[in-house]
């Protein structure tokens, strides 16, 4: 055993052993908190050295435990309430940390010192999350994605809490509970976990006809992402910029992955669900691990406040885009993650975002769903962190010291010094002082308020359809055809009939092909007349709450559609290599080298873990066997030549198996000319399928130029068009 003194310091190491990759204000800030037990001694909290960590004190060694075990008790009773309630909504996610820096500085439009100083390196802690399931839940589940940023600026915490999706189910905070009510598992028997698969969700959708934009957004491959890091983030409400000046415009934030964004296919999603249910999380990891750092842009449109009614929707209503036609994103900024966590529970837990967390140069709007979220997220932390001090839990703590008059409650960590904790005071010689606006101090925009206080949604906020028609027009025809199959699912899913046939209603509002499509796959007609909104008018008119039914104004953005991506490079795929004893050597490396050479993950998958054999006398180390990995876990196939690994897997039914998959989800996939025989034994070999991404060469090196330029492409949905492979 060893018999060391605990350090007094603690190390700034990440529990890699790595160094963490950058050093910034907030690294700096948690290092007191971090602790390294490497090379120490066990003690208890009190820091009594502990010499036997295996055992309870008995009265004889068959005898009964005793009571005085102060070392097992204090354990036992740490172990007994190491959980804290998850999130009611977002339980499941996964955070790092990372750097902002702005392009240029953006002073015109905002005070924002984070944007106004290109020199500065922002501090970013990210947590991205599924919504619906609980925190055990899979991350491939047909999800809309959280995106939250906590920006530490010097002007204290600027939280962007944005989904992957630009738009949201309601317009207004009072529904919030209801959607998520009627989103999770059913209340009798908690069914199903992590889908919306179900009859309460479609229930309430069927009955909200303002959600039907979201949903072509959450039928849409937005909802199943390839990676986190190959997806978009919007800030969805439309705030403020307040510049130096007080002058305001309206913006709307944007991330843009730099990878470009990309989706799995559902039955591809369905299967990692259980092959991996912690793909994204894994993902993201791995990619911050190996020096592969996620890295997005920031976006903005931005609307003066002179054009607020130029548009044909309400700037104020979370279920519009402003289209990327009407008004351009300007990229401003990049965010880049660089560190993973130490501890999952001390940072990503039990991180606290906030849409109220704001500082100086960025404000609210009126928007009544960002209006009940500023009431919903601190209470929310009340009941998830236990009381009213988890600003100072070190991954919500500002890199700015706190000073004012706030005290005590339960788990108080700042020992404030004084007699003084009230404002004004002299005993304290004034302190702390409140500060001038043009020394930072926050003053609110003063927007002009003069109305009638009434519980009622504006008419501007009644077009229920004309975006959600922009968003299919914007498809292009595989996309469609996703949304087709994902609505299909869902709604055949449903058991209530009604149900079903109000969501027909809803869809034939916006596109007659959609609504017959989903109808056929349900074996149902497509009703006729006008949707159902509830909702009691305030002037006691029911045409208040009529949804408008019309085109809209733009008609096709390509911003809306994942087709128009980035596909440009194959950095951080994962390809997967299968081969067995007798393998070619030099085809393997000289592809594999090509493909790493490029930015990919190369692994090399056979029968069975461990070595095989090359054709050229040399051994291999095989990273995957059949058993422990899946197709559905990589981008792309490769098979290499060399007569006996052709012969082994041409009989090996995984390894077909893992083609036909890979094949049906549309993946690129290539063979040396002398494994054809393989391909030969898959189903697609057999039939007279399009051609598009199978690549079959003699020289290696040709293969992999042409293989990248397949990979880039990441799918081949036409191959949809025709018969599906039975994998
Ligand atoms: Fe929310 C969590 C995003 C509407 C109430 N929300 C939460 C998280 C994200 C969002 C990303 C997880 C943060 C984290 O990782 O810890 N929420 C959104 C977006 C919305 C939205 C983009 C619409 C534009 N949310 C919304 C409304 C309400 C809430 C209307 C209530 C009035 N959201 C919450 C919450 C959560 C939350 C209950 C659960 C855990 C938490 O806050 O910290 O307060």
């Amino acid at each position: 055993m060893t018999d060391k003194k605990p350090l007094a310091k603690n190390s700034p190491k990440n529990n890699t052993g790595k160094q963490a990759s950058s050093e910034t204000a907030k690294t700096i800030d948690l290092q007191p908190q971090t602790i390294d037990a490497t090379d120490q001694t066990m003690n208890t909290n009190q820091g009594t050295l502990i010499n036997d960590d295996m055992n309870t004190l008995k009265a004889g060694d068959r005898g009964p435990s005793l009571l005085e075990d102060f070392i097992f008790r204090e354990k036992m009773t740490h172990f007994d309430h190491e959980r804290i309630p998850e999130r009611v909504v977002h339980a499941r996610g996964v955070g790092a940390h990372g750097v902002f820096r702005v392009y240029e500085s953006q002073a015109d439009l905002t005070k924002a010192g984070f944007l106004n100083d290109p020199s500065r390196e922002t501090p970013v802690f990210v947590r991205f999350s599924t919504v619906a399931g609980n925190r055990g839940s899979t991350d491939l589940a047909r999800d809309v994605r959280g995106f939250a940023v906590k920006f530490y600026t010097q002007e204290g915490n600027f939280d962007l809490v944005g989904n992957n999706m630009p738009v949201f189910f309601i317009q207004d905070a009072m529904k919030f509970p209801d959607l998520i009510h009627a989103a999770k598992p059913e209340p009798d028997n908690e069914i199903p976990q992590a889908a919306t698969a179900h009859d309460t969700f479609w229930d309430f959708i069927s009955l909200m006809p303002e959600s039907t934009h979201m949903i072509m957004w959450a039928m849409s491959d937005r909802a199943i992402p390839r990676s986190l890091r190959m997806m978009e983030g919007f800030g969805v409400h439309t705030f403020r910029f307040i510049n130096e000046a007080g002058q305001s415009h309206f913006v709307k934030f944007h991330w843009k992955p730099l990878l470009g964004v990309h989706s799995v296919a559902w039955n591809e999603a369905l299967k990692i669900s259980g092959m991996d249910p912690d793909f994204h999380r894994r993902d993201l990891w791995n990619a911050i691990e190996s020096g592969n750092y996620p890295e997005w842009e920031l976006g903005i449109q931005v609307v003066a406040e002179a054009d607020e009614h130029k548009f044909d929707f309400d700037l104020l209503d979370p279920t519009k885009i402003i289209p990327e036609e009407s008004v351009p994103v300007q990229r401003i900024g990049r965010l880049t993650l660089n560190r993973n966590t130490d501890n999952y529970f001390a940072e990503t837990e039990q991180v606290a975002f906030h849409v109220g967390n704001i500082v100086p140069g960025i404000d609210f709007t009126d928007d009544p769903l960002m209006q009940g979220r500023l009431f919903s997220y601190t209470d929310t932390q009340l009941i998830r962190l236990g009381g009213p001090n988890f600003h100072e839990i070190p991954i919500n703590r500002p890199i700015v010291p706190v000073y004012n008059n706030q005290r005590d409650g339960f788990m108080r960590q700042t020992i404030n010094k004084g007699k003084a904790n009230y404002s004004p005071n002299s005993l304290g010689g004034g302190c702390p002082y409140q500060a001038m606006i043009k020394n930072g101090g926050f003053n609110s925009f003063p927007e002009r308020v003069d109305a009638n206080k009434v519980r009622q949604r504006s008419r501007s906020f009644m077009d229920h359809f004309s975006q959600a028609k922009l968003f299919w027009y914007s498809q292009s025809d595989y996309e469609k055809n996703h949304i087709i199959d994902a609505l299909s699912f869902e709604l055949g899913k449903v058991q209530s009939k009604v149900v079903r046939e109000r969501m027909l209603r809803t869809l034939a509002h916006v596109n007659d092909r959609l609504a017959s499509a989903v109808a056929f796959a349900l074996g149902l007609p497509v009703p006729e007349g006008p949707v159902v909104n509830e909702g009691r008018p305030a002037d006691g008119n029911p045409k208040h709450y009529e949804s408008i039914v019309r085109e809209p104004d733009v008609k096709f953005s390509a911003a809306l559609s994942m087709a128009n991506t980035i596909k440009d490079n194959i950095l951080t795929r994962q390809i997967a290599v299968l081969a067995s004893n007798g393998v070619s050597a030099t085809s393997l490396n000289t592809v594999k080298k090509q493909l790493s050479g490029a930015g990919a993950i190369v692994e090399v998958i056979a029968p069975r873990q461990g070595f095989i054999q090359t054709a050229e006398g040399d051994a291999i180390e095989v990273d995957k066997s059949f058993l422990t990995t899946a197709s559905v876990l990589y981008d792309a196939v490769y098979v290499p030549g060399g007569a006996n690994s052709v012969i082994a897997l041409e009989q090996e039914p995984d390894a077909i198996h893992f083609l036909n998959e890979a094949w049906r989800h549309c993946k690129a996939i290539a063979f040396d000319a002398d494994a054809e025989p393989i391909l030969k034994a898959t189903y697609f070999g057999q039939q007279a399928a399009p051609t598009e991404g199978l690549i079959i060469n003699n020289d290696a090196n040709l293969l992999a130029d042409q293989f990248i330029q397949a990979v880039q492409q990441h799918r081949f949905w036409d191959r949809e068009l025709t018969r599906k492979v039975p994998a």
